[in-house]
């Protein structure tokens, strides 16, 4: 393993900066073959750092060249100064500074080659245009600068460059002034921020841009100016964002009582960009894919994620940036917060209990998987050696079920009263995780003292819960056992405070009135146990008959449940829980423990059966399907018909034998297309065709439903069916039924003698849009026939792929590695050696992307030792890379050792 990680940073290790910097005046001057950044930084000596007087400043800095440094008016010589990789030194300040050093001003020119930045941090160009991604320490790579975030400063930017190629030249706050230069040829603006901010927020765009404006009243009247960014064939694509961010804005101002705080608020769309959008101060950058969408080219799936990233960048104006983190170990003080926020307005926007079951479904599958691999870590880690290795499923997605957690132990008005505090303490500071709970117990007086666990321990806890009736006592007892299991560097851990929703139901299906013994009287037939010893037993008194118990209601913890259900059990849930999300959760355990049967019979060579009771099941929800007609909540049925993901259960199994997996899968979903041929074909008839395009909840969950209908009517094998597909896939008005319909021929066994030709027609019908093609990428990097790899490579040599776009890095590399399971894994280890491979000639291009890519290999543990051993091989390879980067090499030695 080549050392390209010698430094660690651990969060005992925070010091507050020495000195602050005031205010930041740069100026950028921006050419085909390089940029000119000149800073003029006024910094003051911290009164909070404590310690000695520093006489040493120590800026960070990356690949800069340094032109000239000055120190007030003086210029420092060579001998001044010390260069390194990553920093810049003033040794002797005291004598170097004019008065004695509290006070000074340093003037840095630095030069760049942003034209030639392929790793997306700091200043590139995005195809024609120039922009910037500064955090989490891009920042570094554009000036010499204290590039932290507790360091907070208000920053004047001005830009030039040349006026015809790039008429549009942006950064945060309020334009100033303009003007031209002196070369009449190029021009220049003049941006001021109000507000002080970290590094990490600046921004800046120049382009031949333009832009779909609109204006936002908030509710104390103040006008803002709104206004969406793109290339010029783009602007077709603007109006659901700029829809999605008015609403969010009202959102805000109704939830949480926020307003937005500048007279513009802007967006700008690149095609280039590492993740999916970005919240600088009053000028978010995002990933194409996050922003365009109009009915013609972007599905469903997409108009919803629009909707919720355009709402989590702004709500970071409140939750990130007015108060923002004191050090990258609070990065879920914002992203968990933030994410919470988004998915509670997704959830008011459209259907509450369908956003809960996608969100627990990803978490389950994606940050179980996270949490019990080798990259495990606390919601607050401890430690990293590569900052942009920590924005993950754990940081974002578990840090929001964290905060959902608070949420609902304080309830709705005090959790308000809470973040109301929180904003109104901490507004124009930098603070940590500790400082949002104080706040939510100070507003509440809710003791979070043992709950502060879920913020320091990593692992996923197990609760093994066993019931007992006691028909003479006509009592119910709940055994609660909590355990977690140890996860790198912490071995053992103490319990958590475990919020357990619960109800039970008698065998009528009616949910029992809940008294605990010693309770005079019954509290609700809904309650929440607090789990927070590691054994402990409730016991509900008046309970004449044997329940069924209805656990973990709307995943109130982020655990995994052991509950020893009978399939009747399981079954009897999914038509009686009154809690709606329990209903799906009933159903994918059921699904779950056959399908575990079925792959020891596949294991076994014996003939696999489908298993009546899940026969029934899905006969139930198909029924009421169909009976329910327009009044149902579709995309709820349409969840409750879906098998649970392979990805879910390959996170599920001890080692998961990833062919069985699949092939029982199949396997199952023929046999229920089949058996019920005649209730999908009614099911699906019962639904209209999309008329004209809407995008609201009724109308995505109506396609939702039909398409899943379509897949499962064309799995039977009938002419018909197919030729209905084919005329969808030729005629429908919207990329949600054209792409659905694309997908059934290209994945299934009917679609053999037709999916080259359709796929030949979708691309010359779209070769012009980008995120299309990406879609087209996709799915032929997802087909799960033999051959995949094969034709995966012939993609990489598509004419439309470039491996310099992390959108079409994912959409082929990344489909085929993290979606494509039997292909990837295929037992030859060809699918390894492929993203070996692949992720080699990424490092040395994207560091942060291939980092990324490489998380399927991180997982061997699932797998058999074959497979273990060749997934190792390869992740040992990646290491040993001459030139590895941080990223990459810290994910290898923490999987590898
Ligand atoms: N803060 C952004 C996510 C983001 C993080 C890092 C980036 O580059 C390394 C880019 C974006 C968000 O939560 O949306
Ligand atoms: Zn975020």
């Amino acid at each position: 393993m080549k050392d390209a990680t010698a430094r660690t940073t651990y969060l005992h290790d925070y010091r507050p900066p020495p000195f602050t910097i005031d205010s930041t005046e740069l100026d950028f001057d921006l050419y085909e073959t390089h940029a000119v950044v000149q800073a003029r930084l006024q910094f003051r000596r911290n009164p909070d750092f404590g310690g000695v007087d520093e006489d040493m400043l120590i800026l960070h800095g990356r690949e800069l060249v340094l032109e000239e440094l000055r120190l007030d008016d003086r210029v420092l010589e060579a001998a001044d100064y010390v260069l390194e990789e990553e920093s810049l030194r003033i040794p002797k300040l005291r004598s170097l500074a004019q008065d004695g050093s509290d006070r000074f001003t340093v003037y840095c020119r630095t030069r760049i080659e942003p034209q030639n930045n392929t790793a997306l941090e700091g200043l590139y160009k995005s195809r024609k245009m120039f922009c910037t991604q500064c955090e989490a320490e891009g920042f570094r790579r554009i000036t010499y600068y204290l590039d932290r975030p507790d360091v907070m400063s208000k920053f004047t930017t001005t830009v030039r460059a040349e006026r015809e190629k790039y008429p549009v030249l942006l950064s945060n706050g309020n334009c100033i002034a303009e003007g031209e230069c002196e070369d009449p040829a190029r021009h220049w603006t003049t941006w001021e921020d109000p507000f002080p901010k970290p590094s990490y927020l600046f921004a800046l765009v120049a382009g031949d841009l333009v832009s779909l404006d609109d204006r936002f009243t908030t509710s104390s009247g103040r006008e803002v100016q709104l206004r969406i960014f793109v290339e010029p064939r783009d602007l077709d694509k603007c109006d659901h964002a700029m829809v999605s961010l008015k609403k969010a804005m009202r959102w805000d101002e109704e939830k949480y009582g926020r307003e937005y705080d500048l007279d513009i608020f802007m967006i700008v769309a690149v095609d280039d960009f590492n993740m999916g959008a970005m919240e600088n101060k009053g000028l978010n950058i995002f990933n194409t894919s996050c922003i365009l969408a109009n009915s013609a080219t972007q599905t469903d799936w997409a108009f919803q994620r629009v909707e919720a990233v355009v709402a989590h960048e702004y709500f970071h104006n409140w939750s990130g940036n007015r108060v923002t983190c004191r050090d990258w170990f609070q990065l879920s003080l914002k992203e968990g917060f933030t994410v919470f926020r988004d998915s509670e307005f997704s959830a008011d926007m459209n259907s509450r209990s369908v956003k809960r079951v996608q969100d627990v479904a990803f978490l389950r599958s994606v940050q179980f998987a996270e949490d019990s691999g080798p990259m495990a870590h606390a919601v607050q880690p401890d430690s990293y050696m590569e900052i942009s290795n920590f924005y993950t499923v754990t940081i974002y997605e578990k840090g929001a079920e964290v905060v959902r957690m608070i949420s609902n132990l304080l309830g709705p008005e005090r959790f308000r009263a809470g973040t109301d505090l929180y904003f109104k303490r901490h507004d124009g500071q930098a603070v940590t995780i500790e400082e949002f709970v104080n706040a939510m117990e100070d507003a509440s007086g809710v003791d979070l003292k043992q709950f502060r666990n879920w913020y320091r321990q990593s692992g996923t806890p197990v609760l093994e819960i066993d019931g007992f009736h006691d028909a003479e006592r006509q009592r119910f007892e709940l055994r609660v056992r909590q355990s977690c299991p140890p996860t790198p560097g912490q071995e053992i851990k103490v319990p958590f405070h475990i919020p357990l929703r619960m109800g039970l139901l008698d065998p009528a299906g009616r949910e029992i009135p809940l008294r605990l013994q010693g309770e005079p009287a019954a509290v609700g037939k809904d309650r929440v146990l607090a789990v927070t010893q590691p054994v402990e037993t409730f016991v509900f008194e008046d309970v004449a008959e044997p329940p069924v118990a209805s656990l973990l209601r709307g995943f109130s913890a982020p655990v995994r449940l052991k509950y020893d259900y009978t399939p009747e059990d399981l079954l009897f849930l999914m038509s009686n829980d009154s809690d709606g999300f329990n209903r799906w959760n009933a159903g994918q355990e059921l699904a779950l423990m056959l399908m575990r049967e079925l792959q020891e019979d596949f294991r076994g060579g014996r003939k696999l059966a489908l298993p009546k009771i899940l026969r029934e099941a899905h006969r139930n929800i198909l029924a009421e399907a169909v009976d329910a007609g327009a009044e149902a909540d579709r995309a709820m049925f349409a969840e409750l018909l879906r098998l649970p993901a392979e990805s879910f259960l390959i996170e599920q199994a001890d080692i998961a034998d990833v062919e069985a997996i699949h092939a029982v899968r199949e396997f199952l979903l023929d046999g229920l297309a089949e058996s019920h041929r005649n209730l999908v074909a009614d099911l699906f008839e019962s639904i209209p065709a999309t008329g004209a395009y809407r995008a609201d909840a009724e109308s995505i969950a109506a396609r939702s439903l039909r398409n899943l209908a379509l897949s499962a009517l064309v799995r039977s094998g009938e002419k018909d069916w197919l030729e209905l597909c084919l005329r969808q896939f030729e005629q429908a008005n919207n990329m949600t039924d054209q792409l659905a319909a694309l997908q059934i021929l290209t994945h299934s066994r009917a679609g053999e003698g037709v999916y080259q030709a359709a796929l030949a027609q979708f691309h010359e019908q779209w070769r012009g849009e980008p995120l299309v093609v990406d879609q087209w990428f996709s799915l032929q990097a997802t087909r799960p026939h033999p051959g995949a790899l094969a034709q995966v490579r012939e993609l990489l040599r598509h004419p439309d792929f470039e491996i310099r776009n992390p959108n079409k890095v994912r959409a082929v590399i990344g489909a085929f590695c993290g979606q494509n399971h039997v292909n990837f894994h295929d037992a030859s280890g060809s699918g390894y050696e492929f993203l070996g491979e692949q992720a080699m000639q990424l490092d040395a291009i994207n560091p942060q992307i291939a980092a990324r890519l490489i998380t399927p290999l991180t997982r061997w543990r699932k797998f058999d030792s074959g497979r273990q051993q060749m997934m190792r091989e390869q992740l040992s390879r990646i290491g040993d890379r001459d030139g590895v980067s941080r990223d990459v090499s810290e994910i290898v030695v923490k999987s590898v050792g």
